[in-house]
């Protein structure tokens, strides 16, 4: 059965012109883009996305960072997709991420980890609403 995610390519992902390469791995892989769009994220949006992290010694930083330029949001659709695009981005921390994964390739950073994606079904449903509503 289909399911639906959201992917978030980071303002580092962006400005490292690495979009094309993030989409092209969804895409071989099987995966259906069935929505996509650029643009900065407010602090709004940041603070409400990473709430689960306020108090965190790195939470100033992880807001500043996804803030600082566009972003692209892709809704990615396939069977358990939530769990496929997880295996493929790899560990939260670059550094640990597996070879072949999209921050095991490509990052090297904790907080600068060029990808976001849903971490449950449910948070895929919370973050869908969350960044494309029905005004966009
Ligand atoms: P993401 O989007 O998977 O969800 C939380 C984000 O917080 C994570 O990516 C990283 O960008 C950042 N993050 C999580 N844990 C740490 C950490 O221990 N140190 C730092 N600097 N950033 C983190």
């Amino acid at each position: 059965m289909n399911e639906q995610t959201l992917v978030i390519i980071k303002p580092d992902g962006v400005a490292r012109r690495l979009t094309g390469r993030i989409i092209q791995r969804l895409e071989d892989k099987g995966l259906t883009i069935t929505d996509i769009k650029m643009t900065t994220m407010t602090a709004e949006l940041a603070k409400e996305h990473y709430q689960h992290l306020q108090g965190r010694p790195f939470f100033d930083e992880l807001i500043a960072f996804m803030t600082s330029g566009p972003v692209v949001y892709l809704i990615i659709e396939g069977p358990q997709a939530v769990a496929v695009v997880r295996r493929m981005i790899g560990a939260t921390n670059s550094l640990e991420a597996e070879p072949g994964t999209i921050r095991g390739d490509f990052g090297l950073s904790g907080t600068q980890n060029i990808i976001h994606a849903s971490d449950t079904p449910e948070n895929a449903r919370l973050e869908l609403l969350r960044f494309f509503t029905q005004s966009d």
